[in-house]
């Protein structure tokens, strides 16, 4: 197979090196930053992070900062979540919508302050359009891409783990909230979230310099625990249901398509850009959605192009992310079904690069 040569516009992360001795076999792009996608097998890893804890690298979050007086008001204009009740110290899921209601992103918010913001964002050149509408509304605030790199500790013993590092305090943060922590003399943000189903939490660490010795810290720290280098891991986001912008959605999509309408309170997201394109949208109701599938058969091979889904000789949807599950013993999927075939054990057939496979789409995803 060939490879991705590197250079300086694939950038590094201040994990690298670490991720590097740890063996990682596999790296994705993702905001032109290497994210590392394989250490020992996708299964193993897998087992691994449902188990223990891992460390994970997800530099390629990048932070959007905004920072002065109209950092809120900016920040709602991007929204349609109604962002009025939320407060320093919290982390929301938030749609970004285009002028059209199309879906741009779907970061975590962090509100660190009224006047300061940061938003944590998946793969799409987010900081642009943020930057156009600073200007164009001449709004006085901010806006560039900080030295911040978030590092994930996630699985059941991450609690353990992140409490010899940090202190016991660690345990009291909740969920999608965060709270500061010293480290080298440095506070960090450390938050209750990331891109997995089986807990734990991410360091927005702040400063490249200091980006090894918290590595080795956290990796000296759990020794007895089978601390491991791991990754977002391609099965359990599938099994979890989240989703992976660029894959299973775009901006071609609507929030609500995407199944993230609960994240949505358009009538009172006063200033959103996309707020009347999505009060059209919404009034009407998707004619497609986000549905999980499982797909018969044994191993899928990876999905890199969307699978057609088909009933009676018709498409009616495609499968954009997919992977064998060892624990539900099945493929699991997920894919965008229109509205004639989006209820739960609806009977599909999906066309996959090595034949069509029979499959059922699912009430509700596996974990
Ligand atoms: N953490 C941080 N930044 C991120 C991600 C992250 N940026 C890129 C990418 N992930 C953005 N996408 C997501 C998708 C899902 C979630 C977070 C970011 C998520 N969803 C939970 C769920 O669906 O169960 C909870 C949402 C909620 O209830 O508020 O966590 O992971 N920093």
């Amino acid at each position: 197979m060939p490879q991705i040569s590197l250079s300086r516009r694939l950038r590094r992360t201040p994990f690298s090196e670490g991720v590097e001795a740890a063996g990682v076999k596999g790296y994705t792009v993702y905001n032109r930053m290497l994210l590392p996608t394989v250490f020992e097998s996708v299964e193993a890893d897998y087992h691994h992070l449902k188990k223990n804890v891992q460390v994970w690298d997800v530099s390629c979050e990048r932070q959007v900062e905004l920072r002065g007086p109209d950092a809120a008001r900016l920040m709602q204009m991007l929204t349609p979540r109604d962002l009025r009740g939320m407060l320093p110290g919290q982390c929301f899921y938030v749609p970004i919508v285009d002028e059209t209601g199309g879906m741009l992103n779907d970061p975590v918010a962090v509100k660190l302050s009224e006047d300061r913001w940061w938003i944590s964002i998946a793969d799409s050149d987010l900081l642009l359009w943020v930057k156009g509408l600073a200007n164009g509304y001449r709004l006085d605030v901010l806006v560039d891409e900080p030295d911040v790199s978030p590092l994930g500790v996630q699985g059941p013993k991450a609690d353990e783990l992140m409490a010899r590092v940090f202190g016991d305090r660690v345990r009291d943060i909740r969920f999608f909230k965060f709270d500061m922590f010293e480290f080298e003399g440095r506070d960090l943000a450390v938050a209750r979230s990331g891109y997995s189903k089986q807990g734990g939490f991410e360091i927005y660490v702040e400063g490249s310099d200091i980006g090894m010795h918290l590595w080795n810290a956290l990796f000296s720290a759990g020794e007895d625990l089978d601390v491991r280098a791991g990754c977002p891991n391609l099965i359990e986001r599938i099994e979890g249901g989240l989703l992976s912008y660029g894959n299973d959605m775009t901006d071609d999509n609507t929030p609500h398509e995407c199944g993230l309408g609960k994240f949505c309170n358009t009538h009172t997201a006063i200033g959103c850009v996309g707020r009347d394109a999505l009060l059209r949208v919404a009034k009407e109701g998707p004619v497609q959605q986000i549905r999980p599938i499982a797909i018969d058969g044994d191993a899928v091979p990876p999905c890199v192009q969307p699978w057609p889904v088909f009933a009676g000789g018709k498409q009616v949807g495609q499968v954009t992310s997919a992977a064998w599950s060892p624990d539900f013993s099945t493929n699991v999927s997920i894919g965008m079904v229109k509205l004639s075939h989006w209820d739960a054990g609806t009977k599909v057939e999906v066309e996959t690069p090595d034949g069509m496979r029979g499959a059922t789409v699912q009430g509700q995803f596996w974990i």
